[in-house]
């Protein structure tokens, strides 16, 4: 093996380039076989390995800074930096990230995770090389999808005013985690098929050449007038940015030597690179939406597995049916539709379904100028991503209570993406804003009910639920909410636990028959029921959520308290404050003491031992 004797870049370097290829499919290899045990962002990987490779052998990590946007196609990158002896720990609690991480290895520029972040960072990086007097190459990897975001447009913006020596990679593979949308995607298709034009014309030159040099030099002049045009339209030049390409991203050899190139040059310069996303897989170059990010499977008989229903396909069958009642609904994905389960709401209702692309800011705000002119805009939005709109989700949306609810998916602690992904802060940044309500449901069904009901209330609506499996609801159902009332699930004579959202599963555990301990689905944690926490508070309280503690429930119910002039004893169960790095949910919960054991303890601290304690 190749890679056995690959340790450091450096290493790269003293390949032949024969060897180098040969490295290419052990590294696929190695990818698909871990991948297939730890699940992963497969596809975005396998396409990105000669552009990894070439840029290892072209450049010298850790000095000249390499940056990953999103990270999630750094496979290769982690394999040739020295990481190969853990990387089948990959987003494996207490092993390597899937993502680059700063942390983890001086070989990864920046942590990511969330896109559109490289070109800012890279941006800071030459402004403080050279502010140093420093003397390296800073690389900037990003893909079409990561390329739709508003950050990355800001940055390029800048990046051709300064004129700093930099280079952006541009690793167009026309795919998104779904097909990748936006003007700028249209015109790099175009850019494609007029390189194709290019060599055939250079084909037919070949040819011409041989049978007319008078005709040979005509074609030659169009050609050179063909390529003036595409330069002056190049939206890049107009930037000020060197555009260079399309080149073949898998074209190892061509790929090294084009680097070499622009190495030597000055000023900004973009490499538009075509890639193949799940290039070398059979099965991922066939589906790259499904293999984007797979659970595991047999790497020799690769198969779809179904991951249950989940919370998300019960937002989305809920929504499909609620349009067909409701002819203003309209629902939004900042590029998340598979994972957001909106695949059948795009089928049914394609004109009210709009894929903004990588930019949540512009999802939110775009739902406000819906809401403006009389619609009802849904967001579909993972809770870590709403936090790239907090000041759209206050200023365009709050302010004038404007009806766009936020179907808040993957809220709580999402283990394997880890740090960057975990839905653990939208109760506190939410909660703080006037206007804003926010609701968790129990269920499915209780989901439809928020949802429907949240159409009537109007306002803005968070309804927050996390990543996991629910049980179906029934097509057509749609019960009536009390809204902003909570509901006693179990009474209790001693203590009650309030549970928001995905917790209340681990309070029913807990109290399990023990006739002291009361459960409650504290479902609307603005508005808070206050008539309810009055009559709760002859007891002890108990609080638990899948949300930092500082700013969550817990410390609503005890701001209410405090105003009602209660003083019950109060516990609060919810996430310390400290990041949480990939693992699996059960163990973080665990490791945070919100699980059923975490409760239980907690209840003992408060002089509640439970009888059936296990
Ligand atoms: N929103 C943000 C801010 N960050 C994210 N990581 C995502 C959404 C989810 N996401 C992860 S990868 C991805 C998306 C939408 C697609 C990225 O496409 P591209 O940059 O073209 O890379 P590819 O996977 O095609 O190689």
């Amino acid at each position: 093996m190749i890679l056995d004797k690959v340790n450091s870049p450096e290493d790269l370097k003293r390949l032949s380039l024969e060897e180098l290829l040969l490295l290419a499919e052990e590294i696929r290899s190695e990818i698909i076989r871990v991948t297939a045990q730890n699940g992963g962002h497969l596809a975005s990987s396998l396409g990105a390995v000669e552009l990894v490779l070439a840029l290892h052998r072209v450049f010298d990590s850790p000095r000249d800074r390499i940056l990953f946007d999103v990270g999630h196609q750094a496979y290769a990158h982690k394999l040739v930096t020295g990481r190969k002896d853990r990387f089948h720990t990959l987003r494996k609690e207490g092993g390597i990230s899937g993502f680059t991480k700063v942390s983890e290895s001086p070989h990864d520029a920046i942590t990511a995770g969330h896109a559109s972040t490289s070109l800012a960072n890279a941006l800071g990086m030459v402004l403080a090389r050279d502010l140093m007097g420093e003397d390296y190459h800073v690389v900037a990897v990003i893909g079409d999808g990561a390329l739709t975001g508003g950050m990355a447009l800001a940055a390029l913006n800048k990046i051709g005013e300064l004129q700093k020596r930099m280079l952006i990679v541009l690793n167009d593979n026309e795919m998104s985690i779904s097909e990748n949308v936006g003007a700028l995607n249209k015109y790099f298709k175009e850019l494609q098929i007029r390189k194709w034009v290019q060599d055939a014309e250079k084909l037919g030159k070949n040819i011409l050449e041989r049978i007319s040099p008078q005709l040979f030099g005509l074609v030659d002049r169009a050609k050179e007038a063909a390529k003036f045009l595409l330069h002056q339209e190049n939206p890049f030049y107009a930037w000020g940015i060197r555009y260079v390409g399309p080149v073949d991203g898998h074209d190892l050899k061509g790929l090294v030597h084009i680097l070499e190139h622009l190495k030597a040059l000055d000023g900004p310069t973009l490499l538009h690179v075509v890639t193949k996303k799940g290039k070398g897989y059979k099965v991922a170059e066939a589906d790259p939406i499904y293999w984007h990010g797979p659970p595991g499977f047999d790497p020799k008989k690769p198969e779809k597995v179904s991951k249950g229903y989940t919370w998300s396909q019960a937002f989305g069958d809920a929504v499909t049916e609620l349009a067909h009642m409701e002819p203003r609904l309209f629902v939004l994905t900042p590029a998340m539709r598979e994972g957001s389960g909106l695949v059948r709401y795009s089928l049914e209702h394609p004109e009210r379904y709009l894929d903004v692309g990588i930019c949540e800011d512009v999802a939110v705000t775009t739902a406000a100028g819906l809401a403006l002119r009389g619609m009802k805009p849904i967001v579909a939005i993972y809770s870590t991503f709403l936090q790239r709109a907090y000041d759209q989700v206050i200023h365009d949306v709050a302010i004038e209570n404007l009806p766009v609810v936020f179907a808040i998916d993957r809220a709580g602690i999402v283990g394997a993406d880890g740090a960057t992904h975990h839905g653990v802060f939208d109760i506190a940044y939410l909660r703080t804003v006037p206007n804003l309500q926010i609701a968790a449901p129990k269920d499915a069904l209780e989901l439809r009910a928020m949802l429907k009901k949240a159409l009537e209330v109007g306002g803005p609506v968070a309804i927050r639920y996390p990543r996991d499996n629910v049980e179906r609801a029934p097509e057509g159902v749609w019960p009536e909410i009390a809204w902003g009332k909570w509901e006693v699930l179990k009474e209790g004579t001693e203590a009650y636990i309030l549970a928001f959202g995905k917790t209340l599963r681990y309070a029913l555990e807990a109290a399990g028959d023990d006739p002291r301990v009361g459960v409650v689905n504290a479902r609307f944690l603005k508005p808070l029921d206050r008539e309810m926490l009055r009559e709760l508070s002859r007891y002890k309280l108990l609080t638990v959520e899948d949300h930092q503690k500082m700013g969550g429930f817990g410390s609503a119910v005890l701001e209410a308290l405090n105003e009602m002039g209660l003083k019950p004893e109060v516990q609060i169960l919810g996430l310390p404050d400290r990041f949480f790095e990939h693992g699996a949910i059960p163990s973080l919960h665990r490791q945070a003491g919100i699980d059923a054991e975490g409760i239980r303890k907690a209840l003992a601290a408060m002089g509640v031992a439970l009888v059936h304690e296990r």
